[in-house]
C-alpha cells in the first residue's frame, strides 16, 4: 500500500529531478510544513509520472526548534531525514527545471524568486499575483491544512490515520481546537475537521493540547537551541559580547542539562565571542531573572558586576552546582530588578566599556 511515508522517503532520492516543487512559507510553522508535504503527497497521487519534491524554507538544523512540528511529525510516523531543506539542496539550479507549487502563502520567498509559480494554496490575504496558476485556491479559512485537506477528501484517494492525523491536528492547532471564541475558525475548518477526525485514534482535546504544549514547551531543546534560539551580538569597544535570552530558570536548565556550562563555552567559542551572557528569565511561580556571565577576565567580571550594581540592576550572587564549581569565567547571579531587558541592558554595557 502507498503511504506517505514511503512516497517522502522514495522522493528524497530524486530531489534534483523534481518537476513540481511544493513549498510552505518562511516563517516554516506547522501549516506550511504539513500543507507542503501532504498536498505534495496528493499531487504525487494524482499525477504519477510527476516528480513532486515538497520543501522546507527553513535550514534542516532549525527544525528542531519547532517543537510542535517535531512532535506532530513523530506522532504520525514521519522521518525527519526523509524531509528535504533548503540548505541541502541547489535551489538555483532546481529553478532551471521544477515549478513551483506555494502553500500557505501567495508570493514567493527570497530563496524561491526564480522559480515559475505553477499553483497555489493559501489562506493568507490575496496578494493578486500569477492569475495563471492552477490551482489557484486562496480563502480564508483558519488553516492552510483546511484547504488541502478537502481537496484530498474530494480526490476519492484514501486518506489513512497518519495522514490525518497531521491534517487535522494543524488545522485544531491553527483554529485553537475549532472554538469559536477564538475567532479564528470557519465552517470550511470544522466540516473538513469533522470528517478527518473519526479517522484517527485520539481524542479531539488531547490532540489539541498536546500539540500547543509541544509548541511553547523548551523542554526537549537542547542547551545549544536554547542558546541560539534568542541570540544577539554587540560589539563594545575592542570586545565582542554575545548575548542570549532563555526563557528558563538557571534550576530546570541544570535538571535538563547538567553540562549546559560546557554547552555555553563551547556556544561562545562558536561565535568567536570575548563575553558570553545568559540572561534567563522564568514566570513559575513569579516573574524572576537571572544573569549567567562567562568572561576569562575575571578583574573586569568583578568591576562589570559592581558597575551593574551600582546602576540599579542588583546582582545577588548564586553559587555555582556542584559539579560546575571548578570551571572559571562563570559567574551567576539573581538579577533582582527584573525590569532590565536585554534591550535596557545594552547600553548600560556600552557605558561600562566605554570607560573600562
Ligand atoms: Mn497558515
Amino acid at each position: 500500500m502507498n503511504t506517505i511515508h514511503r512516497w517522502l522517503a522514495s522522493v528524497k532520492k530524486q530531489v534534483m529531478d523534481a518537476d513540481l516543487v511544493v513549498i510552505g512559507n518562511e516563517a516554516a510553522d506547522l501549516d506550511s510544513i504539513v500543507s507542503s508535504i501532504t498536498y505534495g503527497y496528493l499531487r504525487s497521487l494524482q499525477e504519477p509520472k510527476r516528480v513532486v519534491v515538497p520543501i522546507l524554507d527553513i535550514p534542516r538544523a532549525d527544525l528542531d526548534l519547532r517543537l510542535d512540528v517535531v512532535y506532530l511529525l513523530r506522532e504520525a510516523g514521519i522521518k525527519v531525514e526523509d524531509l528535504v531543506f533548503r540548505d541541502e539542496i541547489a535551489v538555483d539550479a532546481l529553478a532551471e527545471r521544477a515549478r513551483l507549487v506555494l502553500v500557505d502563502h501567495n508570493r514567493p520567498g527570497v530563496h524561491f524568486q526564480l522559480f515559475q509559480v505553477a499553483g497555489i494554496i493559501d489562506h493568507h490575504h490575496d496578494e493578486g499575483e500569477y492569475p495563471q496558476a492552477d490551482p489557484r485556491l486562496i480563502e480564508p479559512v483558519g488553516s492552510t491544512a483546511t484547504l488541502v485537506g478537502r481537496e484530498f477528501l474530494a480526490s476519492g484517494l484514501t486518506v489513512d490515520q497518519d495522514l490525518a492525523l497531521l491534517l487535522v491536528g494543524t488545522i485544531l492547532l491553527d483554529t485553537v481546537n475549532l472554538e469559536e471564541r477564538a475567532g479564528r475558525v470557519t465552517g470550511t475548518d470544522r466540516e473538513v475537521a469533522n470528517r478527518l477526525l473519526p479517522l484517527i485514534q485520539q481524542d479531539r482535546q488531547q490532540l489539541f493540547t498536546a500539540i500547543r504544549q509541544a509548541k511553547f514547551n523548551l523542554l526537549g531543546l537542547s542547551t545549544h537551541d536554547l542558546l541560539r534560539r534568542d541570540y544577539k551580538e554587540y560589539g563594545f569597544a575592542h570586545l565582542r559580547c554575545g548575548i542570549s535570552s532563555v526563557p528558563m530558570s538557571m534550576q530546570t536548565w541544570w535538571a535538563m542539562d547538567t553540562n549546559l556550562l560546557k554547552g555555553m563555552e563551547e556556544f561562545a567559542s562558536q561565535r568567536g565571542v570575548d563575553i558570553f551572557l545568559s540572561m534567563n528569565n522564568s514566570s513559575i511561580p513569579v516573574f524572576t531573572r537571572e544573569l549567567i556571565i562567562l568572561w576569562s577576565d575575571v578583574e573586569g567580571e568583578v568591576k562589570l558586576c559592581n558597575w551593574l550594581s551600582r546602576n540599579e540592576l542588583v546582582l545577588l550572587p548564586l553559587g555555582l552546582p556542584e559539579n560546575a564549581q571548578h570551571r572559571s569565567g562563570f559567574r551567576m547571579y539573581q538579577q533582582q530588578n527584573v525590569k532590565f531587558s536585554r534591550k535596557k541592558l545594552q547600553p548600560l554595557l556600552t557605558e561600562f566599556f566605554k570607560q573600562y
